[in-house]
């Protein structure tokens, strides 16, 4: 910690707390610092290190799927220029010591704290101030709170009875052990066919003695097609960081790929599946973000793309049966965000590895041994839960954040978050959320940094001008959040089976949590808000 200076609330402990050290908290620590080095900031996390999601999910496989270099932080030049990426999309070794990197070499770790898991956050009308507690009572009582507690950090598990009754070795993959897992001829169970579920067993199959992957719903894997970054390639990108930076900040979600600049209904098939032929062939999300727009707004051309995708998987898996189980059925490409596959596909021709269909065979329960599922009993040594996330909000429910005698954040956002910008609610004074509900999705760290920059803004006007408490209008959030729902109506996403609806929670009220204006309306947004003087929110 800081040494304390002198403010206006001087018998606080602090002027800014950030829970959480992942990119978006690690960020918004640099800025503060930076901008504000007389405030008392402090940024805790309950980890045992930095990285956020990638300290958590340091699973075998997990990996970036945006371009790593166009994932990374662009605020240092310096910074840009002694960090060489290794692949195109790297892995969660390289990505941990990058983030531990940043935060050493802008010597930012003497404000950070870790091993603090916060429990309970409460506002204090009189002092103006939240008390921040933790279970083992450990508090900070700090006028401004920033929660950086991620969009998935909050892991689920199956519901069916008796997995603590397993005997043998069981992870979820967003809580792996930095020991690592030895696979090698064990029996393995991989439970969930999200991202996690299938970087992991394109990443085991080789290892096992058997792998049985248990699927609820199949999705649509493309290839992501990774590579090593060559000198040549390398040295032409770090050239052009700045370029691409504006390309990214002025795109649709964050990442170097590019809509195609004409209507799929302006081409012929032939020419459209040309197409599909060559996105198959790219990196990463140029599959959904290179392609035709209709994708996720036309019914038709969404399934003219997922029947060209079903036919790309019936020619990867040579089983039928097994093929037939991994083509979604019921709901079409970009439905659900898409994982990326590196050997996910080819494990299932080998005669060790099988998936078990949910839908078919449902978990039962879990044994001593393993689980059964519809009726079988399968014995494991290893379950790998990859079962996800109460996303979004998830993080949020689990600390009990109070504004006086008020209801709790977790009821206020029951029925679906509502915010201004995504960054504050009223009723929640001095509270404000990063990369949290309402905030861009895709390539995260794009939408972070100009959520930050924001913030940072709005503070910065708030204590030049010994401010003490900042709340946004009711309005501004009804206007918002009129503003993010509507813009999902007409998407294919709005069937609401990802997990920015909460689809995948049992229980939780389905409504949607993220924000799918994109980066530029995103920002645009933000600019005037700046440009009227925040007067969306009420300052004292
Ligand atoms: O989680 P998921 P994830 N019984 O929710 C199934 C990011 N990410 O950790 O689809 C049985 O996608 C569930 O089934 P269903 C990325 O944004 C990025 O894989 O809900 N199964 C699903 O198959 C991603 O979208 C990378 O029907 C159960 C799976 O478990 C997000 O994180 C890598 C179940 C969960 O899939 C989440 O990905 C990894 C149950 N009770 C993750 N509950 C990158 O590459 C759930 N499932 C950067």
């Amino acid at each position: 910690m800081n040494d304390p200076q002198p403010s206006a609330g001087a018998a606080l402990d602090l002027d800014v707390l950030v829970i959480g050290a992942g990119i978006a908290g690690i960020y918004q620590l640099h800025k503060l610092r930076i901008e504000h080095p007389d405030l008392r900031v402090e940024v805790v996390d309950a980890a045992g290190g930095v990285g956020g999601t990638w300290y958590w999910n340091r699973y075998p496989g997990a990996r970036f799927d945006s371009e790593s270099y166009s994932y990374a932080y662009f605020f240092s030049k310096e910074l840009r220029d002694d960090w060489r990426w290794k692949e195109r999309f790297s892995g969660q070794p390289e990505i941990e010591e990058y983030l531990n990197h940043v935060v050493d070499r802008f010597e930012l770790r003497p404000y950070i704290t870790l091993g603090f898991r916060v429990q309970s956050a409460t506002w204090d009308e009189t002092s103006r101030s939240w008390s921040v507690r933790t279970a083992d009572g450990q508090e900070r009582r700090t006028r401004f709170l920033v929660t950086a507690v991620g969009l998935l950090s909050a892991p689920q598990f199956p519901i069916a009875p008796g997995r603590e009754e397993f005997r043998g070795i069981a992870h979820h993959t967003a809580l792996w052990p930095a020991g690592g897992v030895d696979f090698t001829g064990k029996r393995v169970a991989v439970i969930g066919t999200g991202s996690s579920g299938v970087q992991i067993t394109g990443a085991i199959a080789d290892e096992v003695a058997s792998l049985t992957v248990f699927q609820r719903t199949p999705n649509w894997c493309t290839p992501l097609n990774n590579t090593p970054m060559g000198d040549e390639e390398y040295a032409d990108i770090s050239s052009r960081l700045d370029e691409i930076h504006a390309t990214l900040m002025g795109s649709f979600a964050g990442f170097v790929h590019q809509f195609q600049p004409v209507s799929a209904f302006d081409v012929s098939p032939e020419d459209r599946h040309r197409l599909y032929e060559q996105l198959w062939e790219q990196p990463g999300f140029a599959k959904l973000l290179g392609n035709y727009m209709e994708v996720l707004f036309s019914p038709e051309i969404n399934a003219e793309f997922s029947a060209f995708l079903a036919g790309k998987i019936s020619g990867l898996v040579t089983d039928p049966a097994k093929a037939d189980k991994l083509i979604p059925k019921d709901h079409g490409y970009g439905v659900k965000r898409p994982p990326f596959e590196a050997g996910y596909y080819a494990a299932f021709n080998k005669p060790n590895v099988d998936v078990v269909s949910l839908t078919d065979s449902p978990i039962e329960r879990f044994t001593p041994t393993g689980l059964i599922a519809g009726g079988t009993e399968h014995e494991f040594d290893i379950i790998v839960y990859a079962t996800g996330f109460d996303a979004i909000t998830g993080a949020f429910d689990r600390i009990d954040i109070r504004a006086g005698e008020g209801q709790s954040l977790r009821e206020y956002w029951e029925y679906g978050p509502h915010t201004f910008l995504g960054m504050q609610s009223p009723g929640y004074p001095n509270l404000f959320f990063i990369a949290g509900p309402h905030s861009t999705g895709g390539n995260v760290p794009r939408a972070i940094e100009g959520q930050v920059d924001f913030l940072t803004g709005l503070l910065t006007r708030a204590v030049s001008h010994g401010h003490e408490r900042v709340e946004v209008t009711p309005q501004a959030e009804v206007a918002w959040t009129e503003h993010v729902l509507k813009g999902v109506e007409g998407t294919v996403v709005a069937v609401g089976k990802d997990w920015a609806f909460g689809g995948n929670t049992p229980g939780k009220k389905l409504a949607y949590r993220h924000y799918g204006g994109g980066i530029i309306t995103y920002s645009t947004r933000c600019a005037e808000v700046v440009a009227g003087d925040y007067a969306e929110f009420d300052f004292a």
